[in-house]
């Protein structure tokens, strides 16, 4: 029988506030790792607010926003080796960045470009799910294939509170409990799923409960506190590679942008509270515990910045190179006995686009 721990009702923080929450510390990381994870949230940001702007002068298509939801992916992606598998859904679509893929590969992606399609592969990232909650079973099943073949490696899975009512989602997570796979479930609970709230989703009281009912641990961080995030998934990382079987882990934020650059949240959200939480934003809570230890400089925070939005410029004149994709590709590969009408639809698409 498995040990289920009681889900831990609490948040778990490690940045103070400056005044009266004090910081506190994380074992095993030097100024090195601090740094680093600094650059991360600094990319990931940076990725963000200029995909916005891309989108708004349409050089990317609808955009899935994930401002304040960086220290959830830095934290998270800093607690894995590089032989452990990632599972992204489209709310962490440029977390491959940390594992060296360039921004151009993302932006391509969000340009409905063949160039955005990456080889798994070669960075342990799984394709972006757009569908909610179904990469939750690929997860679990390659977790537990690293396991029959006696690998260390293991696999982390991203998903969303409203992904927690999908049936993918109990398929996935029951099935890494049974067969102890060396999985991550980690549960971006920004308290949303485009306009129904967290209140319209589940009865239960956390998230976090759900984990007790696969018989794993589930354990609650503040989803805004990259140095809780890293804390909470370096413990379920050494879990799993112990063969201790899976963890559930739900990171508590408030989604303080809109859903995607299609939706208006002013029609359902609580803009005082957005307010309020964009005061508690993630990038400015670490750089403040930084500065306290003394590690960060204004000069350092200049140079880090300069650095990723070179990176963008770069990244999106490079997708804005790519000569554009062959109209062909939008039927190849959906069927394996394409019907006749195929070939009459890219005739009639070849005229229209003049290609
Ligand atoms: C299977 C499926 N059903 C519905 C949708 C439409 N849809 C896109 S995003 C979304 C909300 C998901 O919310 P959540 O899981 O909380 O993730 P978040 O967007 O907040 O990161 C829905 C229902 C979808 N993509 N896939
Ligand atoms: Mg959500």
């Amino acid at each position: 029988m498995a040990q289920v721990l009681p889900a831990e009702r609490d948040l778990r923080r490690v940045i103070g506030d400056g005044e009266s929450i004090p910081d506190g510390e994380v074992d095993g990381l030097d100024e090195s790792d601090f740094l680093e994870l600094y650059r991360s949230l600094v990319l990931l940001r940076t990725y963000d607010e200029r995909s916005v702007v891309y989108h708004r002068q349409g050089r990317i298509g609808t955009y899935a926003i994930f401002w304040n939801h960086e220290a959830m992916q830095a934290g998270s992606v800093h607690a894995l080796e590089d032989e452990d598998w990632i599972f992204p859904s489209y709310r962490e679509s440029a977390i491959g960045l940390l594992r060296g893929m360039p921004p151009a590969t993302v932006l391509s992606w969000w340009r409905g470009h063949p160039a955005g399609w990456w080889n798994p592969a070669d960075y342990n990232v799984a394709s972006i799910c757009v569908p909610i909650g179904t990469h939750v079973p690929h997860a679990a099943g390659l977790a537990w294939g690293k396991k029959l073949r006696g690998e260390s490696a293991c696999a982390i899975v991203y998903f969303g509170d409203g992904a927690t009512s999908e049936g993918s989602f109990h398929e996935g997570a029951n099935f890494a409990g049974v067969l102890r796979a060396p999985l991550v479930l980690f549960c971006n609970n920004n308290q949303w799923a485009i306009s129904t709230p967290l209140s319209a989703q589940t009865a239960a009281e956390t998230l976090a409960d759900k984990a007790a009912g696969y018989g794993m641990p589930g354990v609650r961080v503040d989803g805004c506190d990259v140095l809780a995030v890293y804390e909470a998934t370096r413990a379920a990382v050494t879990r799993a590679r112990a063969g201790d079987g899976p963890t559930f882990i739900e990171a508590v934020s408030y989604r303080t942008a809109p859903h995607a650059t299609a939706d208006d949240p002013r029609a359902y959200i609580d803009l005082e509270r957005v307010e309020e939480e964009r005061q508690r934003e993630c990038l400015g809570r670490y750089a403040g515990y930084l500065r306290r230890l003394g590690l960060l400089t204004d000069e350092l925070e200049r140079d880090v910045k300069a650095e990723a939005a070179q990176a963008m410029r770069d990244g999106i004149a490079r997708a804005e190179a790519e000569p554009p994709a062959d109209p062909a590709l939008v039927f190849e590969h959906a069927l394996v006995d394409p019907p006749a009408s195929f070939g009459s639809d890219l005739a009639e698409l070849r005229r229209i686009l003049g290609r």
